[in-house]
């Protein structure tokens, strides 16, 4: 098999020029002249995406040839944001793309805006299945990441009188260059129906599933190209479609809508993606999803594994497939049902394939967030597999009868079925038992799991929970997003750290020299006011780039305590008006965030941020001293502007709840200091920054859980602080809102009356630790010093590290590239 370009391309400007116009001729029909910037947008991409096919063709046959094992990647959810720069970049074509266009008065920069950001994800989890992929294909890992094709992703945010409004996203409206259909890669997905046993005599009973209903999955792949091209893998989304497009009797009898309706049926299971990240939907739909996209995966990585093995006795020896959190669990069944049911397996042999095969990520302990199904639903929905999982079940618990001694609440705790609550079945005990490895996403995280919710089962199989904590990508956490650092980076000490990024600790020593510190301080100034313009330019809003920008971003909940900030907002406001004598220091509080849209409180929260800004923003008793804005819509895109431009990140949630974070490693990566709870990934952050570059408050996990059996509320602490009970009695009495007084004493009587995320218990610790800020603000070459430190020595919190350690103690895999 050759490929059509058999010699290596040129990657100069001349030869990237004439392949985009050539693009623009023939596959756009524009003229240098008549095309827009779309349009060169278009060429570009496409020819960009020529020479990622070379190295996607090549990295497949490598990877056929040797038999490599593969990595299947099965998620929900991939927030893969835009890929033009990400493709340009890690293929060294920045300069030569950027000097091409330039000669046709094109600027690169405003062309990569026009791309969609892709956001097939709600938050961290999604986000890290892109970093993953991103990693896989730059550390050479052979890798397959599986996931859905939704036609509108996570809903576009806007701000309407204050409150959050959800409109459809569109991202396949101008089509996407980097997708390929590959209809010939589909497979049948079936929902419903009976199951029906074949008795032979001598052999094992056989069971046959005959669904009632039948969808077509088709396969779009995109590939995904690794740091200096080295190697690509496939991220193959599922749509779906129906068998048949028209019920031709139905609409030859005339009912011609009628004939519709089985097609869009099919097509609707692949239509949206589910918007909340913290509680469950509970709909028919959602495992409906959930199924299609396992199956499919299953079904595909079984045709693959058949085409070059004899058997699938040896599939655990050639794929490792990771379930990123439960949503994909429901795999544990289906690969069981096509070992024993389609592919005859033993069922032994068959359980001993599919636990060799999977490993497990948890990525929440907030039991509201746990996934369960209501057993009905999934009898009707899946019957066999309901099947599978009650035999399973057995299994498991006969095991811990016979090997553990276990009985009674011990059984219930790790039974698959949830009793309790009106029968419901437990994704999490099915990707637990069903897994060889299960690991939690930070240090922290991972103690509690065995503490807590996967507390039984851990006793039951001690080896199996380990711990790999997260990681992001630094080629686009850094490189593509902060060019002016990483160019100062490199002049200061070479460019090995593009390669390696732990090689930034040889900016350590840098924290001392007078000059170094200054440039750092000019890159992070020039991001400031990259930054407000994009929020001027949004938001009408003027702010001041020699402010600290001091930064929450992330998915609005409880439990990240946005609330926390917001009330120290009002009471630095407070303060500054009560005391215009002292000297403050001036800060910009900027928020951005989505709520899912059933989620009451977290909207009622974003509400107050924009209530709190007003009044705050035009009190010309201020005097600019603090301004608050939230920036709606945040994505993936806003990211890359936001993180470089911080000089405070905000990690400040309930300790205990956050399971690791990503945003914290992205805003220190590139300078921040973290003001943040011993939570998560926060906790390894300190113990590699030292605790004098980070600002930890706050109560720790046990002290919470202690607090919380104690039956803490937040009526002690707020008596004891005048400040604290100033600013609720201002939010509570309608201070922000007099149109609506009464708007939100609700959120106030639930810190006052019970206090569940230890608002009030951590105010005081919160505020001096802002206040210390503060100060340090006042001594920037200590506070540009700490900074410097944060970079240099962020290095291992890269994604490239989380999957080394992934390949080595889960998958074994060896690295290739
Ligand atoms: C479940 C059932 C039904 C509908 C939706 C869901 C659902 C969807 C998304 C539940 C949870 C999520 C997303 C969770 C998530 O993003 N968790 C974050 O994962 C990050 C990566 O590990 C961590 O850094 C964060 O701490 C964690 O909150």
């Amino acid at each position: 098999q050759r490929t059509l370009k058999s010699e290596p391309r040129r990657n100069d400007a001349d030869t990237l020029a004439l392949e985009i116009v050539e693009k623009l001729t023939y596959s756009l029909g524009k003229t240098t002249d008549a095309a827009r910037l779309h349009d060169w947008e278009q060429a570009t991409a496409l020819a960009v995406r020529d020479r990622i096919i070379d190295q996607w063709l090549t990295s497949s046959r490598k990877a056929r040839e040797e038999g490599a094992k593969r990595v299947c990647y099965l998620s929900m959810e991939f927030l893969i944001g835009r890929l033009l720069r990400d493709a340009i970049s890690n293929l060294g074509l920045t300069e030569p793309v950027s000097e091409a266009l330039a000669r046709y008065g094109v600027e690169l920069d405003l062309v990569e805006l026009l791309e969609p950001d892709a956001a097939l994800g709600n938050g961290g989890l999604g986000r890290l299945a892109a970093c993953f992929m991103e990693s896989m294909a730059s550390v050479g890992i052979p890798a397959f990441g599986y996931g859905i094709r939704y036609v509108h992703g996570f809903f576009r945010q806007e701000i309407v009188d204050g409150a959050q409004v959800e409109l459809p996203e569109t991202w396949l409206d101008h089509g996407n260059p980097w997708e390929f259909e590959r209809r010939e890669r589909s497979f049948e997905i079936g929902f419903g129906g009976k199951v029906s046993t074949l008795e032979e005599p001598g052999k094992a009973t056989r069971y046959v599933w005959r669904p009632a209903e039948r969808v077509l999955a088709v396969a779009y792949d995109t590939p995904v190209i690794g740091w200096r091209g080295g190697h690509a893998n496939t991220l193959r989304l599922w749509g779906a479609h129906p068998l048949d497009p028209i019920l031709l009797d139905t609409f030859n009898s005339g009912d011609h809508v009628g004939a519709l309706v089985e097609s869009n049926k099919a097509e609707a299971i692949t239509r949206i993606l589910y918007p909340a990240d913290s509680h469950q939907a509970g709909q028919e739909l959602r495992l409906r999803q959930e199924f299609f996209f396992s199956s499919a995966s299953l079904q595909d990585i079984i045709r693959r594994h058949l085409t070059t093995n004899e058997s699938l006795s040896n599939l655990a020896d050639k794929v490792s497939i990771q379930l990123n959190d439960t949503h994909p669990a429901v795999s544990v069944a289906e690969l069981m049902r096509l070992l024993v049911d389609v592919h005859q397996m033993d069922w032994d042999e068959a359980w001993a394939v599919t636990r060799a095969t999977f490993s497990y990520t948890n990525h929440t302990l907030l039991p509201e967030a746990l996934e369960t199904w209501p057993v009905q639903l999934f009898e009707r929905l899946l019957p066999r597999q309901m099947q599978i999982i009650y035999a399973i079940n057995a299994e498991v618990i006969r095991g811990a009868r016979a090997e553990r001694d276990f009985s009674g609440e011990a059984v219930s705790a790790i039974s698959l079925i949830d009793e309790n609550n009106g029968r419901r079945v437990r994704m999490g005990q099915i990707a637990f038992v069903g897994s060889h490895s299960v690991n939690g996403v930070s240090g922290l995280h991972t103690e509690l799991m065995k503490e807590t919710v996967f507390g039984d089962l851990h006793r039951l199989y001690p080896e199996r929970i380990q711990n790999k904590t997260n990681g992001v990508t630094p080629r686009r956490w850094l490189l593509q997003s902060n060019p002016g650092l990483t160019g100062l980076i490199s002049e200061a000490i070479g460019d090995g750290f593009r390669d390696d990024i732990e090689k930034l600790i040889e900016l350590d020593p840098l924290a001392q020299d007078a000059g170094f510190r200054e440039r750092f301080a000019a890159v992070k100034r020039a991001n400031k006011e990259r930054l407000c313009a994009q929020i001027e330019d949004r938001l009408a809003t003027s702010i001041d780039p020699s402010a600290i920008f001091d930064i929450q971003v992330k998915r609005i909940h409880e439990y990240k305590r946005q609330f926390l900030n917001v009330i120290e907002a009002v009471a630095l406001y407070e303060q500054i008006r009560a005391h215009p004598e002292i000297d403050w220091t001036p800060r910009v509080k900027i928020f951005a965030g989505k709520a899912a849209p059933s989620y009451a409180q977290a909207k009622e929260i974003i509400r107050l941020a924009g209530d709190v800004s007003r009044v705050i923003n035009s009190d010309p008793a201020v005097r600019n001293l603090l301004k608050v804005v939230f920036i709606p819509n945040y994505n993936v895109s806003l990211a890359e502007i936001i993180m470089p431009a911080a000089d405070i990140s905000e990690q400040i949630s309930t300790a205990g709840l956050e399971a690791s974070g990503t945003g914290n490693m992205k805003f220190a990566l590139n300078g921040a200091l973290t003001i943040g709870t011993l939570d998560g990934a926060n906790v390894e952050m300190l113990e590699h920054l030292g605790e004098e570059n980070i600002f930890i408050f706050g109560l720790k996990a046990g002290e919470v859980a202690e607090l919380r059996r104690n039956g803490h509320t937040g009526r002690g602490a707020i008596e004891e602080q005048p400040l604290l009970r100033s600013a609720l009695d201002s939010i509570a009495s309608g201070v922000f809102c007099q149109d609506e007084p009464g708007r939100y004493s609700g959120l106030v009587d639930a810190i006052r009356d019970r206090d569940w995320w230890m608002i009030a218990a951590d105010f005081k610790a919160y505020w001096d630790t802002q206040r210390r800020l503060d100060a340090l603000w006042g001594d920037r070459a200590h506070w540009d010093a700490i900074a410097v430190r944060n970079t240099a020595r962020m290095g291992w919190f890269s994604s490239d590290r989380a999957i080394r350690e992934y390949a080595r103690d889960i998958w074994h895999t060896p690295p290739s590239a």
